[in-house]
């Protein structure tokens, strides 16, 4: 659009490594297999395809444990097949970007290694060391707070007698920003030597987390249960953190004209994330904010996994606070519903209790997002509608660090109900749900990897009916759908991406409409967004008939195809289960 950056109006498509395709048969994705799957995502519409971490990694929390951020995992290739990679792709004229995980390292990194070896070493102050608080004779940690993987933030040290701080796993000890070398070192050692190698950006990791307060208190009590408590405002947004992330800019991003996306996780307030994403401020092109993807789930820094069930109001309602918050600035914002953190759409917003309602409910989720303005991220499977693994698998199968910390912790209190709740919550929201392998076609281990191998995690038991081979060639399937539904976006870029957006009537509970207006007026026109989001046929209530103005609608799209159209020309607008119009 005249005057807008590319990556405003471009397709993002998230590959997680080890699930997306293996050349080798040993269980791992890994790069020659996402590149011989190229013209895949260049036919389904992808502009900028984000590989999540690759690099060395002794995977305690799949590669965002770094222990070397210029080399390459081995199961995943080599630095060589980064160049093809970024050849194929850019041949194209498509682009990629890395994860940049800079929050913390692996506790294998030479830097860490270095840091725990004595005080005395030149890099003890990359990381956050504190002596142990003795209460009664007895040793404790320095502050009461609580990682987001269960547990406390930091990890007694030996050999050096202190404990090192870590908000994720032990084996992630967190940088320290405030020390200037350190920083340098990120700019240099991870920036600018994937930039120099033709990198075209990167996805943020935990963005808003590199300056801590640096007095280091206890955080209030709010779980009288645990001797850990929820501390977000001690690490979140800290003092520092618009400067660390202007200097970033400043360095590197800015004179390289990098890509970036931003996690900014633990912040639900957009006065928060506008300094971060508005153009002037100079810091991030864009950032993920996770109201919207977190709805169901409790505390992240504490009870997670037990599920929140919501009604249909509070996600519209977020979808308009994260969509209109921009409008008036000069910030942008990001659409997507699935990442690699979170299970799958279809199984927590849309319906999976049969096939057909499946086929409908996953077509209703991608019309909600390709009508979205901001930039637009899909997560690998999203698109042929991939649903979280079968109920009937046992805690055997989950596989990430953060489900195994939540369960091991709710054993460890003794509690059968809150065992009970916790899987329960982790068989809906786990982040082992988005992670099992891709499914390609009908073949044994779904053409993830060769059929006599073992992949890393359980293929799905659905994979014979619910494969990319079997959508390709049928235009009523999912895959068919987000291939149109991609090019209708772009086609009235003026209203989608780049549109203004308002809700309709708010309350209803079943339908949920929008209208999209073009922000710069020039076109003067709207598109009325109606999504039938319940497994009952559904009438339009008067506030949505009136936002069509009384003028003539045209139908541009039904979910339904030619069924949906045949309907809207009988004067009064029956919306069927699970339909997007
Ligand atoms: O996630 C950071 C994060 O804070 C959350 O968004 C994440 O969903 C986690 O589940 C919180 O409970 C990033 C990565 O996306 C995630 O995969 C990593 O585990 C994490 O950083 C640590 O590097």
């Amino acid at each position: 659009w005249a005057g807008e950056p590319y990556w405003k109006e471009a397709t993002f498509y998230q590959v997680y490594p080890a699930s997306f395709k293996d050349s080798n048969g040993d269980g791992w994705g890994d790069l020659p297999g996402l590149i011989s799957e190229i013209d895949y995502l260049e036919e389904l519409g992808v502009d900028v395809i984000w590989v999540s971490p690759i690099f060395e990694s002794p995977q305690k929390d799949m590669g965002y444990d770094v222990s070397d951020y210029q080399k390459i995992y081995e199961p995943y290739g080599s630095l060589e097949n980064v160049d093809t990679l970024l050849r194929e792709a850019h041949r194209r004229g498509m682009k990629v970007i890395l994860d940049l995980v800079v929050n913390h390292t692996s506790q294998e990194h030479e830097w860490f290694r270095e840091s725990r070896s004595s005080k005395t070493n030149p890099k003890r102050d990359w990381y956050i060391w504190k002596p142990a608080r003795y209460i009664d004779g007895v040793r404790h940690p320095p502050t009461n707070w609580r990682s987001y993987f269960a547990g406390p933030t930091w990890t007694w040290d030996e050999h050096t007698q202190e404990y090192y701080l870590h908000l994720y796993a032990p084996d992630q000890p967190d940088l320290n920003w405030e020390n200037e070398d350190c920083r340098r070192a990120i700019y240099d050692n991870t920036m600018r030597f994937w930039l120099d190698r033709g990198v075209d950006g990167f996805r943020i990791d935990t963005v808003n987390k590199y300056s801590k307060r640096q007095d280091f208190i206890d955080a209030p009590v709010t779980d009288a249960n645990s001797p850990h408590q929820s501390a977000p405002e001690m690490w979140c947004n800290g003092p520092r953190i618009h400067e660390f992330i202007r200097e970033m800019n400043d360095e590197v991003l800015g004179p390289y004209r990098a890509v970036s996306v931003g996690e900014l996780s633990n912040t639900p307030n957009p006065e928060q994330v506008i300094p971060y994403v508005s153009a002037a401020a100079r810091e991030l092109d864009m950032v993920f904010e996770f109201s919207v993807i977190r709805l169901g789930t409790g505390n992240i820094l504490g009870p997670k996994y037990i599920y929140q069930p919501f009604p249909l109001s509070r996600l519209k309602t977020l979808t308009e606070k994260w969509q209109s918050f921009v409008e008036g600035t000069d910030a942008w914002t990001t659409a997507f519903i699935e990442n690699h953190d979170n299970a799958r759409a279809v199984s927590r917003f849309g319906d999976t209790s049969t096939p057909e309602m499946w086929v409908r409910s996953a077509k209703t989720i991608a019309l909600w997002q390709v009508t979205l303005t901001g930039t637009l991220f899909i997560y690998q499977g999203q698109e042929i509608g991939m649903t979280n693994m079968p109920s009937s698998w046992g805690i055997e199968e989950y596989k990430d660090v953060e489900s195994s910390g939540f369960y091991a912790e709710a054993v460890a209190s003794g509690d059968e109900e809150r065992v009970r709740k916790t899987l329960h919550g982790l068989s809906l929201l786990a982040r082992d749900h988005s992670r099992i392998p891709f499914q390609w076609d009908d073949s044994p281990n779904a053409g993830f990897t060769a059929a006599g191998a073992t992949p890393w995690m359980r293929v799905h038991d659905d994979y014979r009916s619910l494969n990319v081979a079997r959508q390709r060639g049928d235009p009523a399937s999912i895959l068919s759908f987000y291939k149109s539904a991609l090019r209708l976006r772009k086609q009235h870029r003026e209203l989608f991406v780049f549109g203004t957006f308002k809700l309709v009537d708010p309350e209803d509970e079943s339908i949920f409409a929008y209208v999209k207006r073009d922000a710069r007026g020039g076109s003067g026109k709207k598109a009325v967004v109606v999504l039938n989001m319940s497994g009952e046929e559904g009438r339009l209530g008067p506030d949505v008939t009136a936002a069509m103005d009384g003028d003539e609608p045209r139908l541009l799209v039904s979910t339904r195809g030619k069924e949906g159209d045949a309907k809207i020309k009988g004067g009064k607008p029956v919306m069927s289960a699970w339909e997007g119009r």
